[in-house]
């Protein structure tokens, strides 16, 4: 029987690459320069997609692939997947949550630490300069007051771990949920009480600028900002803006508008952590993130219910 034909939107480690090049016949979007005569040539052939959060499937894609029967994503986020066409069509899409929970929760944590007490620049400091007086003191993290921004999978469990520096830990969140957190249904009420803003919520239409230039303010000169979400849920212009102006303390952040490529104005900024959307970037984590997206492409084809549906 010849295999199924499957679209690859982004890269996957060798291990993944050479599963799924057993299994099914690929076919690699990017490697094609003129991608509207490549889909016009395959599209029909397509039955499932492999993407991650980045690459997702946009409009044109999904439209152009007539007998797309699934998308299966590497990662949790399907903001970058036409849903609404994927709703609209039938076609059933996956994800990988759980397997990625702790080491987002983890870098997240990792991020506070390190923007709070300047690892980073401490660091380069040590190498560099250290005999020529004494590195800046910096802020204390035990006791700090937390906001988490979208209290999902990966929110609770950075609550968890903050938890255990005595945070006074809050969230703001669609629902009230079955924790001892004080809940705000307003983000710029959160950012008022918080000293640290931890961004973890799934990205949408609703939540596109959820930290605006209000909430910004509200967290203040003094107030750090971390974002392992989605570049969307900010609004990076207002965001630039403030870190330029002192208006906000700091940002340790692992995603971006248009990244790869980098607005020039973070390169600038002393008072950043930049991240190359690394949150689930551990070897652990990317084997289990991408032996769930194949079982979901497998139980597709094999007929047998999804281990990880989002639809
Ligand atoms: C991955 C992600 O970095 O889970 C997500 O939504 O963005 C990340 O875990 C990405 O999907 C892998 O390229």
């Amino acid at each position: 029987m010849s295999k199924p034909h499957v679209l690859q939107m982004g890269s996957y480690p060798d291990w993944d690459q050479t599963a799924l090049e057993a299994a099914y016949q690929m076919h690699l979007f990017p490697a094609h320069a003129d991608k509207v005569a490549f889909l016009a040539k395959v599209g029909p052939q397509i039955r499932a997609i492999a993407t991650n959060g980045g690459a997702g499937a946009e409009p044109a894609v999904i439209a152009a692939c007539p007998n797309l029967e699934m998308i299966s994503i590497y990662g949790v986020g399907y903001d970058a997947v036409d849903m609404a066409a994927c709703n609209a069509r039938g076609i059933r899409v996956t994800n990988t949550p759980d397997v990625l929970t702790d080491d987002c929760a983890d870098l997240a944590v990792g991020m506070v630490l390190a923007l709070a007490r300047g690892i980073v620049p401490a660091a380069a400091f040590a190498r560099a300069d250290w005999t020529k007086g004494s590195f800046p003191l910096q802020r204390r993290v035990t006791g700090m007051r937390a906001g988490i921004l979208g209290l999902g999978r990966i929110g609770l469990q950075v609550a968890k771990r903050l938890a255990g520096f005595d945070m006074d830990i809050a969230y703001c969140a669609r629902s009230r949920k079955d924790v001892p957190y004080a809940y705000f249904t307003d983000p710029v009420a959160l950012a008022a009480r918080s000293d640290v803003v931890i961004v973890t919520a799934l990205a949408n239409a609703q939540t596109r600028h959820i930290v605006s230039a209000q909430v910004l303010q509200a967290l203040g000169p003094q107030g750090l900002l971390v974002n392992i979400s989605r570049a969307s849920n900010i609004d990076e212009i207002a965001l630039l803006h403030a870190l330029e102006t002192g208006a906000l303390g700091g940002a340790a952040l692992d995603v971006f508008e248009g990244e790869p490529q980098l607005n020039p104005r973070f390169l600038a900024l002393s008072n950043v952590l930049l991240q190359p959307h690394h949150a689930s970037g551990t070897v652990e984590t990317r084997r289990a993130m991408g032996q769930l997206m194949r079982d979901n492409l497998a139980a597709h084809f094999a007929g047998q219910d999804l281990l990880t549906p989002v639809i």
